[in-house]
């Protein structure tokens, strides 16, 4: 996120893409983002996860367009996929502030026809950088002057959301209007084929006038929407009866099927109406996700398991060492935590020497600020770096450990820095994990074969390495 705020203060437009929780994480830069403004647009693209496909929980990120004042868009279909990002940056530029674009799992997995519009210009030099320190830099002399800016934009953006086209009301039936956005949208249309709709592109700040004067026109305001009362909460502030959680529960998807059970049980919709669904098998097995045959991280949990240590564990592949037959990762919360967690641990004097698990990708990103921390104040307890050479579970991306970026044992020059014992992999006795009483590292090294598999024959250069070969062997 900063480095997307350099490049914005430097005049060049950036975007962010991240998943749900990922925005825990920027949402400090976001914040001081929002006060800022920028010389060129950007825009953050969140990926909200409800029914919980993928992550740890079930936050509905809309809450941070409220908490930190910038607009938010939901893009409905992948056209608007596509548009709104081109509208972000537009809005951003006009209005001077960062947009955030949310979607959700459906919306970023659904695929439908996109017309792409013409190429853009290709960006020209910018300028020097721009010395304004009243405006970008966030001491709180001049923050506080920015305050009052930012709440005036919020008013001058709500006024915009009147007349911005994706909010917009497609008249029907009046006895029922309908206020969603994002996919859900799409399957309300579907459900209620004649009611009146006043779909939001734009979910915050919302269109004040718009929603009284579509709530006036209509016998019930309905409000349709995925995890929290975000819209009703707003609306029912504006002294308009709106009915929506009642009905609809916070927690999981809205699916067309679930929607029409739901109505039809509220008296909204009349028995028998089904919604068409793909047809299911239902003699499959239940199948339980594993890791790879053949995955590095399979020893490490086995040996774990018969030792019956507490393990601290963090999120990547290994996060299936949590099941059987491992069974061995104990607690797990957000990426990066488990050195924490361990750091607690050993803090608080447990009758049993302690470890924790992470990836080589989760260290890189958010393991060494708490390594230092555990150090520094005489934490005790084994730190073990599932180095796979890779970030595996999100799609093999790179990471600053890897050798397409630094020397092969990238891991190792940073470790050599930090005053805890350090124990590499070759010739590790997992046993000495018992008898280490301050911090302990243990990198248990071997490339993820998933990713020796599909880079082999790309020229990557870690597929030239000594231990890709011997790998091959
Ligand atoms: C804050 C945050 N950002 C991103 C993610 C998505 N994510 C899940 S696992 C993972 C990477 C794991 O890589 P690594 O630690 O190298 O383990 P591996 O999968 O290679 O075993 C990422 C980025 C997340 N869960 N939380
Ligand atoms: S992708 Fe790689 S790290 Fe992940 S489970 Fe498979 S072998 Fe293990």
């Amino acid at each position: 996120m900063d480095v997307a705020a350099g490049a914005a203060y430097s005049g060049r437009r950036a975007l962010v893409t991240t998943k749900q929780v990922g925005m825990n994480v920027l949402s400090d830069s976001l914040f001081y983002m929002a006060y800022t403004g920028l010389e060129a647009g950007l825009v953050v693209v969140t990926a909200d996860d409800p029914g919980m496909f993928s992550s740890q929980n079930e936050q509905d990120n809309r809450h941070y367009a409220k908490l930190g004042k910038f607009p938010m868009l939901e893009p409905a279909d992948s056209q608007e996929c596509k548009d709104f990002i081109v509208k972000g940056i537009q809005i951003s530029e006009q209005f001077d502030t960062p947009v955030v674009v949310r979607t959700t799992m459906r919306t970023s997995h659904s695929k439908s026809v996109v017309e792409l519009g013409g190429d853009p210009a290709a960006p020209g030099p910018v300028g020097p950088f721009t010395r304004n320190m009243q405006k970008y830099n966030c001491m709180c002399l001049w923050s506080k002057k920015r305050h009052p800016v930012l709440e005036q934009r919020l008013l001058d953006l709500a006024e915009f959301a009147e007349t911005y086209s994706p909010n917009r009301i497609d008249w029907g039936d009046r006895e029922l209007g309908i206020i969603a956005s994002g996919v859900v949208y799409e399957y309300a249309r579907q459900v209620f084929p004649n009611a009146s709709f006043l779909k939001l592109g734009m979910v915050y700040p919302l269109p004040r006038k718009k929603i009284k004067q579509f709530a006036e026109a209509v016998k019930t305001v309905l409000i349709i929407e995925e995890l929290d009362p975000f819209i009703e909460e707003q609306v029912r502030a504006m002294d308009i009866n709106a009915v929506g959680k009642e009905i609809f529960p916070a927690c999981d998807e809205l699916l067309p099927q679930t929607i029409v059970k739901l109505a039809q049980e509220h008296s909204l919709l009349p028995p028998g109406k089904q919604t068409p669904t793909a047809p299911r098998s239902n003699d499959l097995p239940g199948r339980s996700p594993v890791l790879c045959a053949g995955c590095p991280h399979r020893s490490t949990f086995y040996l774990l398991n018969k030792m019956k240590l507490p393990v601290a564990g963090d999120i990547g592949c290994y996060i299936l060492g949590t099941l059987p037959p491992f069974n061995a990762q104990h607690t797990m919360g957000s990426m990066g935590a488990s050195i924490g967690v361990l750091h607690g641990m050993g803090k608080s004097d447990l009758p049993e020497p302690a470890v924790c698990t992470i990836g080589d990708g989760t260290f890189f990103h958010a393991g060494i600020p708490p390594l230092l921390n555990m150090v520094h104040n005489q934490g005790k307890g084994t730190v073990i770096i599932m180095d796979n050479s890779t970030t595996a579970m999100t799609g093999h991306q790179d990471h600053p450990g890897r050798p397409i970026t630094r020397n092969r044992n990238g891991l190792w020059p940073i470790l050599k820095t930090s005053p805890a014992a350090f124990v590499p992999s070759p010739g590790t006795k997992p046993r000495s994990i018992w008898a280490m009483y301050c911090v302990s590292i243990l990198s248990c090294w071997a490339v993820c074969p998933k990713f020796w598999e599909t880079n082999r024959t790309s020229g990557d250069p870690l597929s030239k390495t000594g231990c890709l070969k011997k790998l091959r062997r």
